[in-house]
């Protein structure tokens, strides 16, 4: 096992081999196989740097292999770990299985982080090297990878595009070399957590964990050769990663189609134009969606099945996909940690509207406690609790993080409040974690706040959600100042400049002289969420 990654014990790693569930797979042998089974099928459909792509399994496959070779002469080696930071291209797939193959270990980033967040990742993770784009969505990547020149060398960044002073991904050489398989029980991957510490947290997983996740995914799904699986959301996210998502159109000998951007304009006539069968969306879009499927031009009666997860979506909402849309609805809990739960495509109405469903695996150990950690019986609520064959029982290199996020037996304490039905089945009633979902979006707290109090006219800053119809939740700052309080927007302004994701920076920006405290003489965030509730209706009330 890589430094710095947890194992599971002995015990349970036999366990889930015993039940086929880690099957020894590498993500190497996982492509290879696929090629040789469905060769000539399309794989991934997609705009590269080069223009439109249609890639079949096999093309897929040896692209991985000639890119491996040009990776490997750059110097790049097994356990290597690598931030990968791109949009939603074709060269993705390439770059994700080219690193795959030589045992190097893509750390995903969001296409929408900064400075501030890729240094982090490339020092934490000690990286060798950052793969880029040129431009996405109006920003150039380079200009970024030169704000980082100290954390990574630029013959060491890696360009899908024009790569000016960087490396070409292009223009590597590419004589075959002979890759041994890797370990199936090692790492393959870092998904990033949403956090609720001062600095993001790393997601060791591995061939075998992360393979058997996506597999099953795809089964419950109903993916298969044929199906046609739109990738909408940021493909570095777990969720369009694996929830079966691209990995999982992968798995199934289906076809994953990148649309640039999720919104309405640009992804329905991709589903009309591919026959799109399946798709994922966080809950903001689907809103959008519904509303413009009222009214469009498009033909998107291929749709069987519009996942919704990442954060709750309401069954309000959920009930309207079927009448609008034509297709199931299935609503989708999961986490980059691990555990991901789904409505059956067969459950009744009521399940599928009214619950966040219920685990992959019948291996998945679920606990729902109480604040002293006991059990509580179905229909009550508490905090949700878990341990399975693709949840992981550490963060990379994070071990004080580790003793508070697990149990001593290993279950991850997800943060997460909420209720089983008598059937198993969960609902999401909220959050312990001090952390901020801004439509699927997450936001640490803590590490918000760390920004603002590098402030000099900042005494103290505290980052509270406020409920919000759209996007569910925004972010509001209460800042104390020193002195004199600065202007909101240059706040604002500063934190930009500190280089953190736009996502982050907060809606709104209040001042306060004092916080609620807890009777510890904690700031109660609480009490601060209800004043501010207050505040902003009577500020809405005058307006
Ligand atoms: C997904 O993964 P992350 O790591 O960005 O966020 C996980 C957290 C959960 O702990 C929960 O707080 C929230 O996001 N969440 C939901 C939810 N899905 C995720 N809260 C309420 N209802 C839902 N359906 O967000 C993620 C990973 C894989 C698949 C789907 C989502």
């Amino acid at each position: 096992m890589l430094p710095g990654a947890t194992p599971w014990p002995e015990e349970y790693a036999a366990r889930y081999r015993a039940a086929g569930h880690w099957r020894g797979q590498t993500f190497g042998t996982l492509l290879r196989e696929a090629a040789a089974e469905h060769g000539e099928r399309v794989a991934v459909v997609g705009e590269g740097a080069a223009g439109a792509v249609r890639w079949t399994y096999a093309e897929l496959d040896r692209r991985a292999d000639r890119l491996a070779a040009g990776l490997r002469a750059l110097g790049l080696r097994d356990r290597d770990r690598v931030v990968v930071q791109l949009p939603n291209v074709p060269e993705f797939f390439e770059v994700c299985f080219a690193l795959f193959r030589i045992g190097a270990i893509p750390v995903f980033a969001l296409p929408a982080h900064r400075a501030a967040e890729i240094g982090y990742f490339l020092r934490h993770a000690e990286a060798a090297a950052y793969v880029i784009p040129d431009r996405h969505a109006g920003f150039d990547h380079r200009a970024l990878a030169r704000e980082l020149k100290d954390d990574v060398p630029p013959e060491r960044v890696l360009v899908a595009g024009e790569a000016e002073e960087f490396t070409a991904l292009g223009g590597l050489p590419a004589d075959p070399v002979d890759l041994p398989d890797g370990d199936p029980s090692d790492v393959a991957l870092m998904q990033l957590s949403g956090g609720t510490t001062g600095t993001p947290k790393l997601i060791p997983r591995t061939h075998d964990d992360y393979i058997y996740s996506f597999r099953a995914s795809a089964e419950i799904c109903g993916l298969r050769p044929g199906g046609v699986y739109l990738c909408a959301l940021p493909v570095s996210h777990n969720f369009p990663m694996s929830s079966p998502g691209v990995f999982g159109a992968l798995a199934a000998g289906a076809t994953s189609v990148l649309a640039p951007l999720p919104s309405p304009d640009v992804a329905f006539p991709l589903i009309e134009r591919e026959r799109v069968t399946i798709t994922g969306l966080v809950p903001p879009l689907a809103l959008v969606w519904l509303e413009a499927a009222r009214t469009t031009r498009h033909d998107l009666s291929s749709l069987e099945v519009l996942q919704v997860g990442g954060a709750k979506f309401s069954a309000e909402a959920a009930a309207r996909v079927r009448p609008v849309l034509g297709c199931d609805v299935q609503q989708v809990f999961g986490m980059a940690e691990g555990l991901v739960n789904y409505t059956r495509l067969d459950d009744p109405e009521d399940v599928r509207v009214g619950t966040q469903g219920r685990p992959i695996s019948e291996h998945d150990e679920v606990r729902v406690v109480d604040d002293d950690g006991r059990d509580v019986p179905p229909g009550e609520t508490g905090h949700l609790l878990t341990r399975g064959p693709y949840t992981i029982r550490g963060y990379y290199r994070a071990d004080e993080h580790n003793a508070a996020a697990f149990t001593p037996d290993g279950f991850y304490r997800t943060g997460d409040v909420v209720r089983r039905t008598a059937d198993g089945d969960l609902v999401v009633e909220g959050r312990a974690k001090d952390q901020i979902n801004r439509g699927g979006e997450k936001i640490a707290a803590e590490e918000v706040e760390n920004h603002l109090l590098a402030h000099p006219a900042v005494h103290d800053a505290a980052v509270v959600a406020v409920p919000d119809a759209m996007l569910g939740e925004r972010t509001c700052a209460v800042v104390i100042p020193r002195g004199e309080p600065p202007r909101a927007l240059a706040l604002k302004a500063f934190l930009r400049e500190r280089g953190i994701a736009s996502y982050k920076i907060p809606d709104r920006i209040v001042f306060t002289d004092r916080y609620p405290h807890t009777g510890v003489g904690k700031v109660s965030k609480r009490d601060l969420r209800a004043a501010l509730a207050d505040r902003l209706a009577r500020d809405r009330a005058a307006d």
